[in-house]
């Protein structure tokens, strides 16, 4: 699993953009996302299919519900890894699988949820348009989605113009 930290992620993002500067992030470190794992992520993340109507679901609900599932994501996948690693627990409840996980010496209070968030700005791929879509750390670099499509696209320092971020 490789990590970023908070502050590296905000280095990132002001060198990037330097007016940016409302960024929240709530955590001090986060998991990259590997690039080549993008799609299937965005895929499994994806709430295009909700259906659009004018303030109460269109971008910003949008960018909010995919951002709690990539938050349930990693939860599920820290417990999909433990039932894995520890097959004969496969049937205990979480809260007891996480103590006879630190029983074992498991990490656990090193996991780390997944760099992605939720990005308001004012101009996206070239377009000047006030919007909400989520951003995303990959080892590549900073990569946004528009969670209303499921379009991914590389973060630009002039195509696009964030001015809020929270992780
Ligand atoms: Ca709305």
């Amino acid at each position: 699993m490789k990590t970023i930290s908070s502050e590296r992620v905000r280095t990132m993002l002001q060198t990037m953009w330097p007016n940016l500067r409302m960024i929240w992030l709530t955590d001090p470190v986060y998991k990259i996302v590997p690039v080549q794992e993008l799609p299937e992520i965005v895929k499994q993340l994806s709430v295009a299919h909700m259906v659009y109507i004018k303030n109460l679901w269109d971008c910003d609900e949008s960018a909010l519900m995919f951002h709690v599932n990539a938050k349930k994501y990693g939860y599920d996948e820290f417990f999909a890894n433990l039932r894995e690693k520890y097959p004969e627990h496969y049937d205990l409840a979480e809260g007891q699988l996480v103590r006879e996980a630190l029983k074992q010496g498991e990490a656990v209070n090193r996991e780390a949820s997944y760099a992605i968030g939720e990005c308001m700005g004012t101009k996206f791929i070239g377009q000047m348009i006030d919007h909400d879509v989520n951003i995303i750390i990959t080892d590549e670099g900073i990569y946004f989605a528009d969670p209303q499509t499921d379009e991914v696209w590389k973060g630009h320092e002039e195509g696009d113009a964030p001015f809020f971020v929270k992780f």
